[in-house]
Parts: structure tokens; C-alpha cells; sequence
């Protein structure tokens, strides 16, 4: 079986690191140094990786944050099965960034999606419930949210965020 998994999210919420942390020497990323000055690299179109995990190969699609990449995130979701959408537990304030994201994704092609608190290991993450309060009452994202804490860096924590969305694509 394939399956196509969008990673999307504000900038530097951790998206290359998801995919570089699951695939490892598989990776085929487009960082560039960055103009943004948000931080030092920058994905410029998508990032890929492909894994073979329970019997499934995985796509993984990374997006570029930044809106101006619009368009190409419609085209990068075509075809997806499901979506990971991360967000940086120390930086709510860039969250907005990410629920925009959801609300154009979503209308191209709903499908099933996980919502990541990532960078848990940072001591200046806010807590996981004000996390879900942000999310629930002041971004109001709708639908079925699961949401889950990651730390992108780690290969078991990633692996757990995808095996969550998996289920939910498999109606389990
Ligand atoms: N401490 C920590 N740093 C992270 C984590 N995830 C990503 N980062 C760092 O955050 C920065 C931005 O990550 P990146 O994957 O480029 O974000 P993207 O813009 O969403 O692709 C990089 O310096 C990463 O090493 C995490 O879970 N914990
Ligand atoms: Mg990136």
C-alpha cells in the first residue's frame, strides 16, 4: 500500500526535522539559507521522504512555511491521504501561521489530521493544556482534533505522531 502524508505547519515549527529524524540518510530536502531571518535554513519548495513502515510505503511531504508558498502547498496536498500539522510549543504566537495552513489544506482535500505540540523538550515550552486551550478557543480549529506532544528530534517520538495518524487513517 502507498500512502501520501502531508507535514505542514507555521515556520520553524519543525517540519524538515520531523522528516530528516524518520528517513535519517533517505532525506531529500530543499533548505536554503534563510532571508526571513526567522532562522538559519529554510525549505524552499518541500521536502521528501519516503519509508516503509507496517507494510505501508510512506510519502512524507514537508512544506515550506512561509504563505507565499500557497499554491505549491495545494499542489504538495494532492492526493494525501492525511496531514501532520505541527506547531512550536515555545512560540504560540506563530501559531495562527499553522491554522491558516489547515484552513487552505483542508478545503483542497479534507482528509483526516494529527496536531503536533513539538520542541516538548524546550524549558520554555508552554504547557500541553494551555497548548489545547490556545488551539480549541482562540485558533478554533475544527473537526476532530488529536492532538499530540513531539519532540522532532527523536526518532521514537516521531515514529509514535505517525503511528497515531496511521490508526486514524485506518479507521481504527
Ligand atoms: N529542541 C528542539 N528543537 C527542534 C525540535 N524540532 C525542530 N527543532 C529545531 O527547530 C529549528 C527549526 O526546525 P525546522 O525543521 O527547520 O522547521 P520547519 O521550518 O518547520 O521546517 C531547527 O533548528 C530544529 O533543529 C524539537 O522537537 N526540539
Ligand atoms: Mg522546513
Amino acid at each position: 500500500m502507498f500512502m501520501k502524508i502531508v507535514v505542514g505547519g507555521h515556520i520553524g515549527a519543525g517540519k524538515t526535522t520531523f522528516i530528516k529524524t524518520l528517513v535519517g540518510k533517505d532525506f531529500a530536502g530543499t533548505e536554503r539559507r534563510a532571508t526571513d531571518k526567522v532562522k538559519e535554513k529554510t525549505t524552499v519548495g518541500m521536502d521528501v521522504g519516503n519509508l516503509l513502515m507496517s507494510n505501508i510505503n510512506l510519502s512524507l511531504i514537508g512544506l515550506a512555511g512561509q504563505s507565499r508558498f500557497k499554491e505549491l502547498w495545494r499542489i504538495c496536498a494532492k492526493g494525501a491521504k492525511g496531514y501532520i500539522f505541527l506547531f512550536d510549543s515555545t512560540q504560540p504566537k506563530l501559531w495562527e501561521g499553522t491554522k491558516k495552513q489547515i484552513e487552505i489544506l483542508l478545503k483542497g482535500n479534507p482528509r483526516p489530521f494529527i496536531l503536533a505540540l513539538n520542541k516538548r523538550d524546550l524549558p520554555d515550552a508552554i504547557s500541553i493544556e494551555e497548548g489545547e486551550r490556545i488551539i480549541r478557543e482562540e485558533l478554533k480549529i475544527e473537526g476532530y482534533l488529536s492532538i499530540v506532544p513531539t519532540v522532532a528530534l527523536r526518532k521514537d517520538s516521531v515514529i509514535k505522531a505517525l503511528n497515531l495518524l496511521i490508526l486514524r487513517l485506518m479507521g481504527r
